[in-house]
């Protein structure tokens, strides 16, 4: 295991032992959602892994090194802290060259699990193709750590703000299952259903935890996404989220907003648009993913028990 990790205790026993854990990313607190109501979300998500049954380990990078397992100082620190860089795979090595503070991202939550140990990771949305890539070539480097980390995502499918046709594709290529947990559709974030039908799907964590399994013996080295639609009640409106989204993505576009800085301006502004709503939907689908992060976790740590 690599000498940057620091375990927190709970985490390096529970991964010593066989227990199930789960990871978290960092991002979604520094750069996802506004303070205090992150720090509650990254706290609520924590107890509802806990309460399934697994241990929480939130993930970020302090000092030089890669923190598996935040303590309670150490979130509320990433919640308020206004120099907590956003981490992907390209800035990991930088950041903790440096010492500085910096918020993982899920292609580096992805690169921290795997030397971890940790096979089960829970975020809300993932990156993917933006809309326009065609033009601008974004396409977010989750969808590279999908296809060559070890380590099943659970999200509602990937952010709403994307062009999700291409990044199922992209998934595709990668050699990335993308399994729909009760549904044949891919999840639209903030709501149920994208159209696009899924090549697979499960019913229960038992059945994708198996899925995992034999991905995993055949040497395979590419992750696993278990899309999770958010539950009806708390699913928007897609013509109306589409109207708002067309008006972020107009004004990322007239304020010149690229590279790293286009999925948090995208979200603070649908935020704004709709007063709230989708910052609440995104709260729902997190501990609706949490949920079932926690027991994929324990189905999978019984697999191998
Ligand atoms: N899911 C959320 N909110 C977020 C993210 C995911 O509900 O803020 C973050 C994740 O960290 C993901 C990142 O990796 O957005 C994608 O950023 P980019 O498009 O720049 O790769
Ligand atoms: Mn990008």
């Amino acid at each position: 295991m690599s000498d940057l990790l620091d375990l927190r205790p709970d985490v390096a026993d529970a991964l010593r032992e066989n227990r199930p854990v789960v990871a978290l990313e960092s991002t979604i607190i520094s750069h996802g959602m506004p303070y205090p109501t992150n720090l509650e979300v990254a706290r609520r998500v924590e107890e509802i892994v806990r309460e399934s049954g697994a241990v929480p380990a939130t993930i970020g990078l302090l000092e030089g090194r890669i923190k598996v397992g935040l303590t309670e100082e150490e979130l509320s620190l990433f919640a308020q802290a206004q120099d907590v860089a956003k981490v992907s795979t390209r800035d990991l090595g930088l950041v903790l060259a440096a010492g500085t503070k910096g918020a993982t991202t899920v292609a580096a939550t992805m690169i921290a699990s795997d030397l971890a140990g940790i096979r089960v990771f829970v975020t809300g949305g993932l990156g993917g193709v933006h809309r326009g890539a065609e033009q601008t070539y974004d396409i977010s480097a989750d969808l590279t750590e999908l296809g060559r980390r070890r380590v099943a995502v659970v999200c509602a499918g990937a952010k709403a703000i994307l062009d999700l046709p291409k990044t199922l594709e992209v998934l595709e290529t990668g050699g990335v299952p993308v399994i729909g947990y009760d549904t044949q559709e891919f999840p639209a974030f903030y709501s149920q259903t994208s159209g696009l039908t899924l090549s697979a799907s499960v019913e229960t964590a038992q059945q994708a935890a198996l899925a995992m399994k034999s991905h995993w013996e055949l040497g395979l080295q590419s992750g696993l996404v278990l899309a999770n639609p958010l539950p009806e009640a708390d699913a928007l409106d897609e013509d109306e989220v589409e109207a708002y989204i067309g008006q972020a993505l107009a004004e990322a576009d007239a304020a010149n907003v690229s590279g790293k800085d286009v999925t948090p301006f995208l979200l603070q502004r649908l935020g704004e648009l709709s007063k709230g709503r989708t910052l609440k939907a995104n709260i729902a689908l997190v501990e609706n993913n949490a949920r079932l992060g926690g027991n994929l976790a324990v189905a999978f740590a019984n697999l191998k028990a």
